[in-house]
């Protein structure tokens, strides 16, 4: 019998920023599908990755002074990190830098080329950078800026290699037609449609305007489009040409879990790249929705970010992972605020599944010793509880196949509230006091510590610590990395006479108000630091800028000085006052030239003797490094005395 494989894939983020919460949306989201699978006895490959070529990431690493690759490198890094704190397991990361790549990218462009489905042409056209995609002018937004991003477009000519995306138009309609799951949710399946049915055109796939990038195969003289690169990595990361075996495995991939924004690269662009490859189509494209702050987009300038790392480490990563996956439908777009975290963890996490754990085990030890007793009898709820379980499983199990984790979460935590109801309805309490009433308190504690097994298990795909500390506080000894999902859907699999094993709240409560304390705290402490580093980097404040007392003063006479060729006694008005000071300006200037002048001066310098000439104050004046030197004057005529700011 064949293995059952799954193969999942998220995009290769660009690696010319931190990644934020939206990008952790995406991969959380394929981790915890790809664990879901593992559980059901699944061999799974997960891929991520970076998408590293490109105008973009060349001008970026450029502002940074750096080499491309340095750059990416050190961003890949960050990347790798935060995966690790997600704790994704990811089992490959393709770099698109990485050789094998560029040997499979430069493979698919000549398969296609040798097909007869790459030609060179000259090309028009408006192109947007940060979306690496040329647009026609029909296509431009109302103020003549890229449809997709806003920003602005530049006009470009250059001789490219085009992919005759046109001719698959019909095939790939007709594919759409017979694989009607193939473009996830169904409503973006109609948006897609519609665009291919407004005409596919031919697609630029070379580019000569920058060279990070894979050269195309037949001239070196073109780098390959970086999305025609970017999308065979899906084909790399599963030993393409290499591993003949474990490919045929893993391709045609159960699904590509992408953004919204480039469901268009991912339906129209990459089908027909494997059509005119000979390949096999993906099964499946989901492109969920986009996460909002506060109602509004994510930006950098807006300072809204919302960085996952710090989120992780204030909140751990199960609360992270949980509200993503809980909060937000899985397709429709979704607002984030640190509210309704908050309120999130602490009703679903910490009241809900925590106390129930603390309640079950506590009363195991009270009652029986901390011993899983046995289900001697059944109380008149036991059959109602079961039912619940048996449909929870049962709706996660669909709801997942269509990548619904919120249902699949909700349905979960009805199963759990309902544990929690019925140790209301059996009062364990009560039948404590009834010594008659002991089986029937075995049945209700074991019930639930079995139940508690169970979620635990189910929990495995979401939460990568909790089940650990669950399955650790309920005492089981078989490792829970052997557990599969028939064992959820199998009640009684708890062993009688197992010792539990109580201990702290695996979820502590969140205190809204504390936490916005330490948030004003850290922005503080940010504040100064920052602060402290302008003032070490020489900057000064604005405090110390208000020190200088900058002042118009009039020259009245000057003189040279006896004995030295650079310096020039000056006599000047400063208001009422009258004051003396030296200049060293003699090479530039004669004495009778400046005589008059409304100048620029320093009026709060410490007096100095120079040259045995008494100076109190500094004249200001502005010289080049060919040694040209103009005093500061001002443009209009005003008092002496005038303060300068
Ligand atoms: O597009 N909400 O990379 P990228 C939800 N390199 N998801 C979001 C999001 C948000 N606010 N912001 C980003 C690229 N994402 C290409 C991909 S694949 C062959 C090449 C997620 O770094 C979402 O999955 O711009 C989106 O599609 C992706 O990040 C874009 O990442």
């Amino acid at each position: 019998m064949s293995k059952k494989t799954f193969y999942v894939t998220t995009p290769i983020y660009y690696p010319n920023d931190k990644l934020h919460i939206g990008h952790t949306y995406t991969t959380t989201a394929a981790d915890a599908i790809t664990k879901f699978k593992g559980l059901q006895g699944y061999e799974c490959e997960f891929i991520t990755g970076s998408d590293e070529h490109g105008q973009k990431i060349e001008q970026s690493a450029k502002k940074h002074g750096k080499e491309p690759i340095e750059y990416v490198d050190q961003i890949v890094e960050s990347f790798k990190y935060l995966w690790d704190k997600l704790e994704v397991d990811y089992t490959e990361f393709v770099r698109t830098t990485n050789e094998d790549h560029f040997e499979d990218v430069k493979y698919i462009f000549k398969k296609v080329y040798d097909n007869g489905d790459i030609y060179k042409d000259k090309y028009q056209g408006y192109y947007c950078t940060p979306c690496e995609t040329y647009w026609t002018e029909r296509q431009l937004d109302d103020e003549g800026n890229c449809p997709d991003c806003n920003r602005s477009v530049e006009w470009m000519e250059e001789e490219s290699y085009f992919f005759k995306m046109s001719k698959y138009e019909e095939r790939l309609l007709k594919f759409l037609d017979e694989n009607p799951d193939f473009i996830q949710p169904a409503k973006r399946r109609n948006e897609m449609i519609n665009f291919i049915k407004d005409g596919l055109e031919d697609l630029c796939v070379s580019r000569t305007t920058f060279d990070w990038g894979i050269p195309v195969p037949i001239d070196k003289d073109h780098i390959i489009y970086v999305w025609f690169d970017a999308l065979t990595s899906y084909l790399t990361g599963i030993g393409f040409r290499r591993d003949e075996q474990k490919f045929n495995n893993y391709w045609p991939a159960d699904i590509h879990i992408v953004g919204k924004d480039i469901l268009r690269f991912h339906t129209i662009i990459w089908p027909t790249i494997l059509m005119a490859a000979d390949l096999p189509l993906p099964k499946k494209v989901f492109g969920h929705g986009f996460l909002l702050v506060e109602g509004g987009k994510m930006s950098k300038s807006k300072g809204n970010v919302i960085d996952p790392v710090k989120l992780i480490d204030d909140f751990g990563v199960d609360a992270v992972r949980y509200y993503l996956l809980r909060e937000i439908a899985f397709g429709t777009d979704g607002s984030y605020s640190t509210d309704s975290f908050i309120q999130r963890i602490n009703s679903d996490l910490a009241n809900d599944l925590g106390n129930l754990l603390n309640r079950t085990v506590a009363m195991v030890d009270k009652y029986f010793g901390g011993v899983v007793p046995q289900a001697k009898v059944e109380t008149e709820f036991d059959k109602d509880l079961e039912e619940v379980a048996q449909s929870t499983f049962k709706t996660i199990e669909e709801s997942l196949e269509g990548l619904q984790f919120s249902t699949a979460l909700e349905e979960l935590w009805t199963l759990i509230r309902r544990n929690n109801k019925y140790i209301d309805q059996t009062q364990p309490w009560i039948l404590a006091k009834d010594e008659k009433k002991k089986d029937e308190l075995g049945t209700v504690l074991y019930n639930l510590l079995d139940n508690l097994r169970r979620v635990a298990i189910a929990l495995v795909p979401f939460l990568p610590q909790a089940p650990a500390k669950m399955w650790e506080q309920l005492g089981i000894e078989e490792p829970l990395e052997s557990q599969s999902w028939d064992y959820v859907r199998t009640k009684g699999q708890l062993k009688v006479g197992t010792k539990v094993k109580n201990g702290d709240p695996i979820f502590p409560r969140i205190d809204v108000e504390e936490y916005y304390e330490k948030l004003e705290k850290e922005k503080k402490a940010k504040e100064a630091k920052e602060e402290k580093k302008m003032a070490e980097e020489n900057y000064i404040t604005f405090d110390e800028f208000g020190k200088l007392d900058l002042r118009v003063a009039e020259v009245l006479e000057v003189e040279r000085i006896e004995g030295s060729n650079k310096l020039l006694k000056v006599q000047v008005q400063l208001g009422q006052e009258k004051r003396q000071l030296v200049a060293g300006i003699s090479k530039h200037y004669e004495p009778e030239e400046l005589a008059g002048k409304k100048v620029v001066m320093v009026a709060n310098l410490k007096p100095a003797t120079i040259f045995g000439v008494k100076s109190n104050g500094m004249i200001l004046a502005a010289s080049n490094d060919a040694g040209d030197l103009t005093v500061t004057t001002v443009d209009r005529d005003i008092d002496s005395g005038s303060r300068v700011k």
